[in-house]
């Protein structure tokens, strides 16, 4: 199986953009995942109950030679090896790889759900996404992700650090 696949990339702990930086080169560097394009990087508000730092994102785009689950886990391992501890949901993290689309597939399952339920919802996942791809469709709604950006309200702030080549 052969995957054309958006990841979103975030970071608020430790140096942020070295975090994304290295996140983007090992998954590089696996035989299965060919990198066709990124995006710049962002410094975006968090959205969070939380009082937490700003996060970078950034979000790529690869072809995944492999199944979506095989990726979750690859994704998963990275985290961990990076240092990721999972306690409190939605809180500060070192690094998290976030599956948005793979294809055009509707995944529901208790382990994986794609495209990412709240991408729609962030502009910190849609900028970066758009910027790589800017007609995408989001194969939940059949509507150009852009769009979504209408029905977010201004209170989400993503401003561009590092425009990528
Ligand atoms: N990730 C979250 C929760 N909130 N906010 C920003 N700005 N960026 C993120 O990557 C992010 C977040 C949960 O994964
Ligand atoms: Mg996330
Ligand atoms: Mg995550």
């Amino acid at each position: 199986m052969e995957g054309n696949v958006f990841i979103s990339i975030g970071s608020n702990l430790s140096n942020s953009l070295n975090n994304c930086i290295t996140a983007i080169e090992r998954i590089k560097a696996d035989m299965r995942a060919r990198l066709i394009k990124q995006s710049s990087f962002y410094k975006t508000s968090p959205i969070s109950d939380i009082t937490q730092d700003d996060f970078i994102n950034c979000a790529i785009n690869i072809l995944w030679s492999s199944s979506p689950l095989e990726l979750l886990s690859f994704l998963s391992k990275i985290e961990t090896e990076m240092g990721r501890k999972r306690t409190i949901p939605k809180g500060p993290r070192e690094i998290d790889l976030d599956i948005i689309f793979f294809d055009n597939l509707l995944i529901n399952t208790p382990k994986l759900i794609i495209p990412h339920p709240e991408a729609h919802r962030r502009k910190f996942v849609i900028i970066p996404c758009i910027e790589i791809e800017p007609h995408i469709i989001h194969p939940s709604f059949n509507r150009k992700l852009k769009d979504f950006l209408d029905d977010i309200g201004d209170e989400q702030r993503v401003e561009l650090i590092e425009k990528h080549a």
